[in-house]
């Protein structure tokens, strides 16, 4: 049995920043992708796994790490070596954590709305309303979540809400790098912090939303920064940008 063994898919965030520490600290592992249009991650075998119905999930020695926040600590606590993406001051990891709720609680919900009305949405609208209802229904941590959707997409306020949202979290993110001395958003070290936001920001490239940090360059050479780490190709392959699988959506691609 491999050591590591990842369930995820290309185009999920939460899989996106596993995949980026499983690569830049160089660990073989054992890949399960999941289509979570046909409903894999709702199979009775994955929720075995994993009872909410999401990826990832980890298997580690058979053992299960669940929460992409959680699994991307443990990596760093069972892993530390060749690089480690925690600060080892416990006042400055305190502050990591911080980071990463605040990640988790504004911008990770907020780019699921347009995710969604964009991308997702022309799926939802080929079901009955029965099918909808019960999809819903199937769906452990997204139930709500989904019905607020609805088969007509969200709304314009729901919209213009994320789309503040991810506004104020690119502000503080230019805020951390600013006090930080930058480049990343603890300063010179890559922390879990800024693996953590990083699927947020590469999505809003990837949809045109990127006029979010026009005026802030610190926030442009960040993700410049991180597309140029060398664990940043081998996780973002061909088929994980939103604008690569979905043909609807090529025209939002920036020449
Ligand atoms: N807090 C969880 C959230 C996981 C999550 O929402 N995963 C999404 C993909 S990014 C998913 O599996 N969605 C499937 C669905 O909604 O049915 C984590 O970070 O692991």
């Amino acid at each position: 049995m491999n050591n590591f063994v990842l369930y995820n898919a290309p185009q999920s965030t939460c899989s996106q920043r596993v995949r980026f520490v499983l690569n830049a600290k160089k660990i073989p592992f054992e890949q399960h992708l999941l289509d979570l249009f046909s409903g894999d991650q709702l199979k009775p075998e994955y929720k075995t796994i994993n009872p909410n119905a999401v990826v990832p999930a980890l298997i580690h020695q058979g053992r299960t790490v669940l929460d992409s926040a959680v699994i991307i600590e443990y990596l760093d606590e069972v892993m530390p070596h060749p690089i480690c993406f925690t600060p080892l001051d416990p006042v400055e990891r305190a502050k990591m954590r911080w980071m990463m709720r605040y990640i988790d609680e504004i911008p990770t919900p907020a780019i699921r709305v347009p995710s969604y009305n964009l991308a997702f949405l022309p799926h939802f609208q080929k079901m009955s309303e029965e099918e909808f209802l019960a999809l819903c229904e199937s769906k452990p941590l997204r139930k709500e979540f989904l019905m607020a959707m609805g088969r007509t997409g969200f709304s314009q306020k729901e919209m213009d809400i994320a789309t503040d949202k991810l506004q104020r979290a690119v502000v503080r993110m230019n805020e951390w790098i600013t006090e930080s001395g930058g480049p990343w958003l603890m300063g010179k070290e890559l922390s879990l912090a800024d693996i953590s936001v990083m699927p947020v920001i590469v999505r809003m490239a990837d949809i045109n939303m990127d006029d979010a940090w026009q005026d802030m360059p610190q926030i442009a050479t960040w993700l410049k920064n991180i597309q140029e780490h060398e664990a940043f190709q081998p996780t973002y392959y061909s088929g994980s940008l939103l604008t690569e699988k979905y043909p609807h959506l090529a025209s939002l691609k920036k020449k």
